[in-house]
């Protein structure tokens, strides 16, 4: 596997310069990387490149940023962290869950945790949020107790939150759809008179979240042209987590993927995505300017899927162990544990009292799930437009007398 940033055509800088002769750029025509280049490629790729912004290293140690800081509380670092360990707890139950025929599907998010509970945590509550199928960190930031996903997993439900109170939109299964969602409600905001001037405590911004395959979708590139004409206050979050299914980074683009913003014509940050303090940093600052009027915003979350894509997903079959155990060692919570410990923040009591509030947590789901109720068969209707629509009563109609005909069977569905 290589990194984009060891493809990227060389160009020169200055236009004094002469193009390069025609075939002459080696790195932009050679199909199969030698074992070098695949072991370049591999290190820069866990290594995220120079732009990375970072506050906590691997190794829990606080460093410094000349652009991003974090004033932050003992308090709100052990907060961060429960966050973190509760988030991963509720999947790795719902991953069991699934093994265990209790879901029809799930959708990992391990070692995603720092990037979803920065970005979460980095709202405010009059934000909107615009989700993949993978946001059970954000989710869980914006209020949404996690038995409310099983519905969707089991393939019974929606989603049962209301998206306006949460400030939370229902999960998008088609990749990059919520890119355009979330521009358009984002243009909203501006023509609604919601952007401030930077010191109104009401202004809102918009946050959607992406993967880095989602970046080879129309709608997405659709949603950025759209975004910056109208100076939108929406954050671009894409969580690049290396894989869009068994497709690495090097098939979607042959730049980092921050680095595509300045082509629209906005800024785009690259953030360790696997810490939670430089995530939370960086996506309040990009809230903030689109809450001012200077949206929007790119950022790159360089992080890692620890599991596989979905519960359907064999991933042996495509990527290497020893890209997994690299990025093990930069485990989102591992860090965050580290640097209380060191930093005298936390105690014994402190991280037994978060592993029983994670078990209750797991048994508290697993009960909910086993006796989860199915809604009735017309609720898929209720939640699609806000008043009633002809069209839609005459295929709920339908429908429900389609069901109808296997009640008189006999047979119960
Ligand atoms: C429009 C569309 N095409 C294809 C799919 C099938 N599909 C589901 S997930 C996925 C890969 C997405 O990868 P990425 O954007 O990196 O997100 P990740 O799952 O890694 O978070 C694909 C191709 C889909 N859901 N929608
Ligand atoms: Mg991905």
């Amino acid at each position: 596997m290589s990194s984009p940033e060891y493809w990227t055509k060389p160009w020169p800088s200055s236009s004094a310069e002469k193009p390069p002769p025609p075939g002459s750029n080696q790195a932009a025509v050679a199909a199969r990387p030698t074992a070098e280049q695949v072991i370049a490629g591999l290190r820069a790729t866990s290594e995220g490149g120079p732009d990375l912004v970072q506050l906590l290293t691997p190794e829990g140690e606080r460093v410094t940023h000349p652009h991003f800081d974090l004033d932050i509380t003992p308090e709100e670092l052990r907060s961060l962290y429960r966050d973190m360990v509760l988030v991963r707890r509720t999947d790795r139950e719902c991953n069991a869950l699934q093994r265990q025929g209790q879901l029809g599907i799930w959708v990992p998010l391990l070692g995603q945790e720092a990037a979803q509970i920065g970005a979460g945590r980095a709202m405010r509550p009059q934000d909107m949020a615009f989700p993949s199928y993978r946001e059970h960190g954000v989710a869980w930031c914006r209020g949404i107790d996690p038995t409310d996903l099983l519905g969707i997993f089991r393939g019974t439900d929606h989603g049962t939150w209301d998206s306006q109170e949460k400030r939370f939109h229902p999960y998008t299964i088609v990749i990059g759809n919520q890119v355009l969602n979330a521009a358009g409600y984002a243009m909203g905001q501006r023509l609604d008179g919601k952007v401030g001037d930077g010191h109104q405590d009401d202004a809102e911004a918009t946050i959607v979240f992406f993967g880095d395959g989602a970046t080879s979708q129309g709608d997405v590139n659709e949603g950025f042209v759209w975004g910056a004409v109208y100076d939108a206050p929406v954050v671009f979050f894409c969580q690049n987590n290396q894989w869009a299914i068994s497709e690495p980074m090097e098939r979607q683009s042959r730049i980092p993927l921050y680095q595509r913003a300045s082509g629209f014509g906005f800024p785009g940050i690259r953030v360790d995505g696997n810490d939670v303090l430089a995530t939370l940093a960086v996506t309040r600052w990009a809230l903030e300017e689109c809450r001012s009027g200077n949206g929007p915003v790119l950022i790159e979350a360089f992080t890692y899927r620890m599991d596989a894509h979905t519960t359907s997903d064999d991933p042996t079959r495509y990527r290497l162990s020893d890209e997994l155990e690299a990025w093990k060692l930069k485990d989102p919570i591992e860090r965050v544990r580290v640097h209380l410990v060191r930093s005298q923040f936390a105690d014994a009591d402190f991280f037994a009292q978060v592993d029983a509030e994670s078990d209750a947590l797991a048994e508290r789901l697993r009960e909910f799930c086993i006796n989860m109720p199915t809604p009735p068969a017309d609720r898929i209707f209720s939640h699609v437009y806000s008043e009633n629509s002809p069209v839609l009563d005459q295929q709920r109609d339908e429908f429900l007398d389609y069901l109808s005909k296997f009640e008189h069977a006999g047979g119960a569905l």
